[in-house]
């Protein structure tokens, strides 16, 4: 195998699969590491019934290139994990990326050698050797390193037990037996109807309950399909000047506050949004984000459809949360409520009852034991940082990444970190990443790396690096936008508060467009905040 390259690629996930290309196009000789067997990602991984995307398909979609993007179907309004899967390995196959991949290896150091101005990669292969690249481009993922939290007597469970992020590729009967689900994220709450509706019986621990609205999820409708792709590219625009680069077709927002419409406006402005189905609900009016008190009229609208939904009152009111809406990740979900009031699936509290401890036979909670012969645990992810600290990465002075975010994740547009030249993170924290459409993110970091690399080398520059100033300002800057909204306000894996022991600070940036039109400017004032050396 070669061992030098101009670029090494950590990931093949939809990141990585752009950057490849881009880079090729600028003549770098490239190598993607990817610890799957194939390419996808997040998509690659997370296999679980009923696990589908929660934007719409004609926006999670790359639109990098027209004929790709008007010659590929979508079947569904809200596409599958089997139909993105496909899709990924169409592009990979398109623009025949899989000759520069190397699956099945996973690249577990990374040390940066000043002298040699260039990044040695070390991989778990047994016989690979190091290679060296002069950029080191991190397209790990958001959503990667799954947390499975220490349950005592985890091991000793003597059934089948699944993490929905690490599911297994041959399809898994639930047919006649017993299962607990633990979580009530959206990986639980898109799994918990399909998994019921095999099961002779569900048991679902829940810690938290959430908030989730209908997606109306169906075949895509051919004429709107053709409405889109007569005019993509107008789309997309109008898609990329939306807050999270997504849903520009969701019904008309008013910018007043919700008390400044009767309630009878209020009503009809959010049952118009929950009737059109996904994120659209906390976009009726401006301050329903900003403001805990109008952030509770949104809440109980979806507290009432709860209990319209829910036949068993205390089973309403147990799925009923009394958080603010919108701090945790919403969800979008198929019959999720409707699914509780089938006689195999019951709800097990464990708000003030945590697990007290998983036994051979199942869950033990509030002095009972729950008998189950299939355990999922669809207990999240170590969000935004877990891939990236997993891997040793070391930086000028050998100084580690870990050290270097001991408490909380630094970044520069969340695209760089002072003390690791020529290193970039594709949506690493500190960019908008996880509260857009991924892929418009994706592309839009990817873009931006892509002409950054290629200015260097047309100008002959060796490094770039990021001053410490630009960087304290980056991390005020997000922490700033974030406080004063109410993301901050519930221990969301925004803010890594899932993960116990995991430092508190808000992740992502809030609001792609200003994020964007920040990146360009900064490339614009010759990468302002950066260095660059010959
Ligand atoms: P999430 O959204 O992090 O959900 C994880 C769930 O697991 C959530 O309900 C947690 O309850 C629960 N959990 C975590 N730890 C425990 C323990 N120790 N005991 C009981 N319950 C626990 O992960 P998902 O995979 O569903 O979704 C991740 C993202 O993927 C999602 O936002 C989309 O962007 C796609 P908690 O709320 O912490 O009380």
């Amino acid at each position: 195998m070669d061992s030098e390259f101009n670029a090494v690629i950590v990931g093949a996930g939809f990141a990585g699969m752009y950057m490849l290309h881009r880079v090729r196009q600028l003549g770098l000789r490239a190598r993607v590491f990817e610890a799957g067997s194939d390419v996808g990602g997040t998509w690659y991984w997370n296999r679980y019934p009923g696990a589908r995307c929660d934007v719409e398909s004609v926006e999670y979609s790359y639109q990098f290139d027209e004929d790709l993007q008007q010659e590929w179907e979508w079947t569904e309004r809200y596409a599958a994990q089997p139909e993105i899967l496909r899709y990924a390995g169409h592009v990979a196959d398109r623009f025949l990326l899989r000759a520069d991949i190397h699956f099945n290896t996973r690249v577990v150091g990374a040390t940066f050698d000043e002298g040699a101005n260039h990044w040695e990669v070390r991989t778990d292969a047994s016989t690979g050797p190091i290679v060296t690249a002069q950029f080191l481009i991190m397209a790990t993922g958001c959503l990667s390193s799954t947390n499975t939290p220490p349950f005592e007597g985890k091991d000793s469970f003597a059934g089948r037990s699944f993490h929905t992020g690490q599911w297994p590729h041959e399809p898994v009967n639930f047919a006649g037996r017993r299962v607990g689900v633990i979580g009530t994220g959206s990986s639980a709450i898109q799994s918990i109807p399909v998994i019921a509706a095999q099961a002779e019986r569900l048991f679902v621990f829940q810690r938290t309950p959430t908030y989730t609205v209908p997606a109306h999820n169906g075949a895509i409708d051919p004429a709107e399909v053709s409405a889109v792709k007569a005019n993509y590219a107008d789309f997309r625009a109008a898609n990329r000047r939306m807050p999270g680069a997504f849903g520009s077709r969701t019904p008309p927002r008013r910018e007043q506050s919700v008390f400044d419409a009767t309630p009878e406006e209020r009503d009809e402005m959010f049952r118009t949004r929950w009737n059109y189905g996904g994120f659209g609900l906390l976009g009726a009016f401006g301050d329903l984000v900003l403001d805990q008190n109008a952030n509770t009229v949104a809440a109980q609208f979806v507290r009432d459809r709860i209990a319209e939904l829910v036949d068993d009152p205390n089973t309403a009111k147990l799925l009923s949360p009394t958080h603010t809406i919108g701090c945790k990740r919403l969800v979008i979900d198929t019959d999720y409520f409707a699914t509780f009031n089938r006689p195999n699936v019951s709800l097990v509290d464990i708000s003030s009852n945590a697990i007290e401890r998983i036994t051979p036979k199942g869950v033990v909670t509030g002095g009972s034991e729950y008998e189950v012969d299939d355990l999922v645990f669809a207990t999240g992810f170590d969000a935004m940082t877990g891939t990236l600290l997993k891997i040793d990465i070391r930086g000028r002075d050998d100084a580690t990444l870990r050290e270097a975010w001991s408490a909380g994740p630094r970044t520069y547009l969340g695209l760089g970190v002072v003390g690791f030249p020529n290193l970039f993170t594709v949506s690493g924290p500190g960019s908008p990443s996880v509260l857009t459409n991924m892929i418009i993110s994706i592309e839009q970091h990817v873009d931006w790396i892509a002409s950054c690399v290629s200015h260097m080398r047309a100008e002959g520059f060796v490094t770039i690096d990021v001053t410490p100033e630009a960087q304290d300002a980056w991390v005020d800057n997000v922490n700033a936008i974030a406080d004063r909204t109410l993301y901050p306000s519930c221990n969301s894996w925004y803010l890594g508060a899932n993960v116990p022991g995991k430092t508190r600070v808000f992740m992502p940036y809030i609001g792609f467009p200003a994020y964007a039109d920040t990146c360009e400017s900064v490339a614009a004032n010759n990468y302002e905040g950066f260095v660059l050396s010959r």
